[in-house]
């Protein structure tokens, strides 16, 4: 959420909502609180966190891992940017997975999913800015695909998000453009000449491989955050849009005119059917369904003011809207959302899309308080709602409603926790399968102003771990992170059973080497291949010889099968550093074009001999003299 931050941001500091204490302490803690709350977090050295939080990493392009409850960072896995931290975006195989860009917008991470149970597979995360979304394989925490620019598509902000056996990933463009993409109008010639694209991208059950396989093309509006269905809303998606005024400028304020976007009520089961029937239209190779000539694929349902976050509840009967500027959320039934439809309970339509009347589906308006965003479940029958503007969250009591309830909805909120501050996404432990483990909630705020040791004006984000087990929340300890997590998702550590090496059978690739005597230098023409060996604590070979003009390729294996035992290989003034873990071969390819004599170094402190893994990469001027059968160079092999 950043989008309408300064407009609620005015709007809080106008109303006097936001108060910043810069305060350390949070007030009224006692002492028996403070060490029941440092021992609630507390996980002694030896002993390990209970769940893991995946957190987006935003524009940093990648995923924080941290542990529950402690709330320490674990591990960076690099997705997006090059993290030389583990050589990420220097090998062959992670630059060509990054093409051409070098950052993305991490966004909303989503575990895959059997039967709306997380089952430890893989993290997918999408790249609001470059349309894109990737693979994280839990088996090594690595990124393993990342699809996309997905084509027809603009903005990858309603993203990803995983049907109930992860039989696809649902995504929505956030701007719409003139489509094909390449086609230029004039932004004034908005309503006409731009579109919006909801697209699925299908999961190979085996593999994990995405691929696009269709798209719905839809109105320009900014299709903003979805949510998937489960039980009685089982086959549908669903997504909140901002800009129904469809304006092409000055959106704080043109976007902001309507008292009610709409939400994307979508039935992907019958998109699926549409498509193998062959409704669709080719446009840049995906089969593209038009709604106006295929109904019964979307609906329109009107959501005040300038929804933001939309979540499915664990039962699946209920959607919660968080309407930005409106002081409370909205509760939609599926049931009634469905009836509507099959019995045509419309307000007319746009653009051919059926308009959903708004009485006939909401089942009531919960007032939660200023600037709600996201909710959260704790399978328990409760709700919590990020407040952005009141900086808290707010916990509150899913339907069914007594009549007292609904007479006073009041009666409805049940806690308030104040949280430092403007809270963006929160995370409720499994909130988004249909059995969440509960017990945390994790808050993200989008300010720390403050609450930390001064760093200077670029400040973190702070997370805050919530207890919410008992009738009250709690407030358990506070974390900082590079900015900028927008969701996480939270997986308990005994769900998922990582490798921790690379057993030698399992690897590949072609050019690994798992003793000296496979290790070499050959020339072919102007290519001069290596293939290095790693281990505690030298190369084989230690020695490369080239000349100005060739281009090196570089393949590196760490033979370790020792858990942690990790090695580099930084070359000096070439922008390399591979890091390999163990059982692992990676490749770089650089084109010499200096003379000289460039060390090549272990970067992965791992013996302690480290220091001395380095060896030397000789680059002599073409038409130099070729080294006599130097130990590992040309002459070899
Ligand atoms: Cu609310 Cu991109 Cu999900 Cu930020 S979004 S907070
Ligand atoms: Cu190998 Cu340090």
């Amino acid at each position: 959420m950043k989008t309408s931050i300064n407009r609620l941001l005015a709007i809080a500091i106008a109303a006097g909502a936001i108060t910043f204490t810069g305060c350390g302490k949070q007030s009224g803690t006692t002492k028996a609180d403070r060490t029941e709350n440092a021992l609630a977090s507390y996980v002694a050295p030896g002993e390990k966190d209970e769940y893991y939080l995946f957190y987006s990493g935003g524009h940093s392009g990648q995923v924080f891992v941290a542990g529950i409850p402690s709330m320490r960072h674990i591990v960076t896995i690099p997705v997006f940017a090059p993290y030389p931290a583990t050589g990420y975006g220097f090998d062959e195989e992670s630059k060509a997975m990054m093409g051409e860009y070098k950052w993305g917008d991490v966004h909303h991470p989503a575990l895959s999913q059997t039967q709306s149970k997380y089952d430890g597979r893989w993290l997918f995360v999408n790249d609001n800015a470059n349309n894109r979304v990737a693979r994280i394989d839990l088996r090594d925490f690595k990124t393993h695909q990342i699809l996309g620019p997905i084509p027809n598509s603009s903005g990858n902000h309603g993203s990803s998000f995983v049907t109930e056996n992860t039989e696809y990933l649902l995504v929505a463009s956030r701007f719409s453009v003139p489509l094909p993409k390449g086609r230029v109008a004039d932004p004034k010639d908005y309503e006409k000449e731009f579109n919006g694209m909801v697209s699925a991208l299908k999961v190979d059950p085996q593999t994990g491989e995405m691929k696009v396989a269709f798209q719905i093309l839809t109105p320009p509006f900014d299709w903003d955050l979805a949510s998937t269905g489960k039980g009685p809303s089982s086959g549908w998606a669903f997504w909140t849009s901002y800009n129904t005024e469809m304006a092409h400028d000055l959106l704080e304020v043109n976007s902001s005119q309507k008292d009610r976007d709409y939400s994307a009520i979508v039935n992907w089961k019958a998109a699926a059917q549409a498509i193998a029937e062959g409704k669709g239209q080719d446009m840049a190779g995906v089969p593209v369904l038009d709604p106006a000539k295929v109904p019964g694929i979307i609906y329109f349902l009107p959501i005040g003011k300038s929804p933001h976050g939309v979540d499915t509840d664990p039962s699946g009967k209920w959607l919660v809207y968080g309407g930005k500027l409106q002081p409370s959320t909205t509760v939609v039934s599926t049931e009634k959302l469905l009836a509507a439809i099959s019995n045509k309970t419309f307000d007319g339509d746009f653009r051919g899309i059926p308009i959903i009347k708004y009485e006939a589906v909401v089942e009531g308006e919960v007032p939660v308080g200023l600037g709600p965003l996201h909710t959260q479940f704790d399978g328990a029958g409760n709700a919590y709602t990020s407040m952005f503007i009141d900086s808290n969250i707010t916990k509150w009591k899913l339907p069914p409603w007594s009549d007292d309830e609904r007479k006073d909805p009041n009666k409805i909120v049940l806690d308030k926790m104040p949280t430092h501050f403007s809270t963006g996404h929160l995370v409720v432990a499994g909130s988004d399968t249909a059995n969440p483990y509960g017990k945390w909630c994790v808050a993200m705020n989008k300010l720390s102003a403050g609450r930390h040791v001064n760093v200077g004006p670029t400040q973190p984000e702070s997370s805050q771990l919530i207890d919410i087990s008992g009738a009250k929340m709690k407030m358990v300890t506070e974390a900082y992170t590079e900015p900028e997590p927008h969701f996480a998702q939270i997986l308990k550590v005994s769900d998922v059973q990582p490798t921790e090496v690379y057993p030698k059978a399992e690897n590949k690739d072609p050019s690994a080497v798992w003793e000296q005597a496979q290790t070499g230098v050959t020339r072919t023409g102007t290519t001069v291949d290596a293939k290095v060996l790693a281990i505690r604590s030298r190369y084989y070979p230690d020695r490369i010889d080239a000349q100005v003009g060739d281009e090196l390729v570089v393949h590196v294996t760490n033979v370790e099968q020792t858990r942690d035992m990790i090695h580099g290989f930084g070359l000096i003034e070439h922008d390399v550093n591979l890091v390999m873990d163990p059982g692992e071969t990676k490749t770089f390819k650089i084109k010499l074009t200096k003379p000289g004599v460039f060390p090549f170094y272990c970067t992965n402190f791992c013996s302690a001999l480290h220091q001395e893994m380095q060896g030397y990469l000789v680059v002599r001027n073409a038409g130099d003299a070729p080294p006599a059968a130097a130990p590992g160079g040309v002459a070899q092999k």
